[in-house]
């Protein structure tokens, strides 16, 4: 691998306007991203809601990218593709979405700023992105500052209680 390529994990969601297809049209559209490559794709996931529960049922999936952009291009580009996709931003936290493009990982990069927390901060509580995760990346470890604490996504993903999630078998 180049040495300025990185692998990052991408997390998907949308629970809005046919999230399916969603969910789809944005893993296009990250395969056309520049610089950047992609290189496995989960399955899609049906999730119950986190959060408030009177929103539909969710769509998830990760891909791992290998990429030559810094970690704020690859924010501001994905950025990009949920407004394409007509994400309106509610106050309500945790609220439906037509499309949620979070940064899980990137590389064994630990970042805490203003714009960017990696790993993200959600990751090993939600099954949703534990599940498909572990699915392209079994072996992965999380990046710690300290290497005698770094957890493996196989075991995070065996002992998060899993809400209901249904792998989708598509054609
Ligand atoms: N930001 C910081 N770190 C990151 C990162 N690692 N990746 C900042 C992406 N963005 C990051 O994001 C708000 C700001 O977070 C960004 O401007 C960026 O600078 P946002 O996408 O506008 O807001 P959000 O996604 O609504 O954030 P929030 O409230 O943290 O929502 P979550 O945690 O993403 O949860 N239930 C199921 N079953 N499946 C889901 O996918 N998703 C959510 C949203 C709720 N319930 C869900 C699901
Ligand atoms: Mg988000």
């Amino acid at each position: 691998m180049h040495p300025n390529t990185t692998i990052a994990y991408i997390g998907l969601g949308s629970n809005l306007a046919e999230p399916i297809k969603q969910v789809q049209a944005a893993i296009e559209a990250l395969k056309k991203l520049a610089q950047s490559h992609v290189i496995k794709v989960s399955s899609l996931y049906l999730s119950k809601p986190m959060g408030p529960q009177d929103q539909d049922d969710y769509i998830n999936a990760v891909i791992a990218l290998e990429t030559k952009l810094t970690p704020l291009e690859l924010l501001d580009t994905l950025q990009s593709i949920e407004n394409k996709a007509g994400r309106v931003r509610k106050e309500n936290r945790w609220g439906a979405r037509i499309l949620d493009l979070d940064i899980i990982l990137f590389g064994n990069e630990i970042i805490n700023t203003e714009r960017l927390i990696v790993p993200h901060y959600g990751m090993k509580t939600r099954e949703f992105v534990l599940l498909p995760l572990a699915e392209i990346a079994t072996d992965l470890m999380l990046p710690s500052l300290v290497a005698a604490d770094r957890e493996s996504v196989n075991v995070l993903s065996q002992n998060i209680a899993n809400n209901a999630m249904i792998k989708l078998q598509l054609n």
